[in-house]
């Protein structure tokens, strides 16, 4: 018998793997963790039946998430990371010439199930890494940090699920204030292409910020394929990068940094506001 895991996004679509087998599965106090085998993309991690990641394409999503905030900050030293417990995207932060790297992540159990059944994905020995068992809305109201760079790498905002707290005007005006005067937000946001309006809804909550855009990439593991991030900035210019790579990437590079900032004409009428010279939100 053939075993498929299906992805459910909205009523409309549905996605499709062909599953070998499933290799781990728990449920914590936060959700459920699933680890399948897949025919297509390897091993995939999912939460809540969500697939947050496959081995195949992670570095499709991880390059674009860490590396666009990084290199468009002159100088990152203190790097914030808020969920991301799979290790990936401290991974690519860890590539950086960073000081140091906070993760904030609510469950544990995702960072000892990925570590044991993705022992490649995080650096997790780095002596500029503190792990945190925490949740970020109470660790951002409390710390005393501040950041040059906060990256989310959370679920996604689904009404009343774990990370929609996090999507708040609220949180992110908290966040603000733990940013350095050049500091720069960026968060994982829904594929743009099945509902704008609600990707718009979304990044309005980091109005707080003079600067704010969207930008996309590939991911074929998510539904549709195509996802977005939101970032915002107290001052530089996330469209320009300051720095270059002097490391191997595999989807990053100069030139996809500024292509990811091109939206359609149509996506950018529906997700447009005023002031035009300083971003689509702004
Ligand atoms: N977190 C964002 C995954 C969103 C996936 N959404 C979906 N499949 N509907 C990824 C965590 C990887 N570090």
């Amino acid at each position: 018998m053939e075993l498929w895991y299906i992805q459910d996004y909205i009523n409309e679509y549905k996605m499709g793997l062909k599953v070998k087998e499933t290799i781990f599965q728990v449920k914590t106090s936060f959700q459920e963790i699933t680890i399948l085998d897949t025919y297509l993309y390897g091993q995939v991690l999912l939460l809540d039946g969500i697939a947050q990641l496959s081995e195949k394409d992670e570095f499709m999503y991880h390059e674009m998430l860490v590396h666009v905030p990084m290199f468009s900050h002159p100088h990152p030293e203190k790097v914030l990371i808020i969920g991301g417990g799979d290790g990936g995207a401290s991974r690519e932060v860890l590539k950086h010439p960073v000081k140091e790297l906070t993760l904030v992540d609510i469950d544990e159990g995702v960072i000892e199930v990925c570590q044991k059944y993705f022992p490649h994905l995080g650096k997790w020995d780095d002596p500029r890494l503190t792990v945190l068992i925490e949740d970020a809305r109470q660790y951002i109201s409390s710390t005393s940090e501040v950041f040059d760079v906060i990256i989310m790498d959370s679920t996604d905002p689904l009404p009343q699920g774990v990370a929609e707290p996090l999507f708040t005007p609220e949180f992110f005006a908290q966040a603000f204030h733990r940013l350095s005067p050049q500091g720069i937000i960026v968060s994982q946001m829904e594929p743009p292409f099945f509902d704008a309006d609600r990707v718009k809804k979304l990044c309005e909550g980091l109005k707080v910020f003079p600067i704010v855009n969207l930008y996309w990439g590939l991911v074929p593991t998510y539904p549709g394929g195509i996802w977005s991030y939101v970032i915002a900035s107290k001052s530089p210019d996330p469209r320009q990068q300051q720095r270059l790579p002097d490391f191997p990437t595999r989807y990053y590079s100069p030139g996809i940094h500024q292509a990811a900032f091109v939206l359609p004409p149509f996506l950018e009428d529906m997700l447009k506001n005023q002031k035009k010279d300083k971003g689509n939100f702004s």
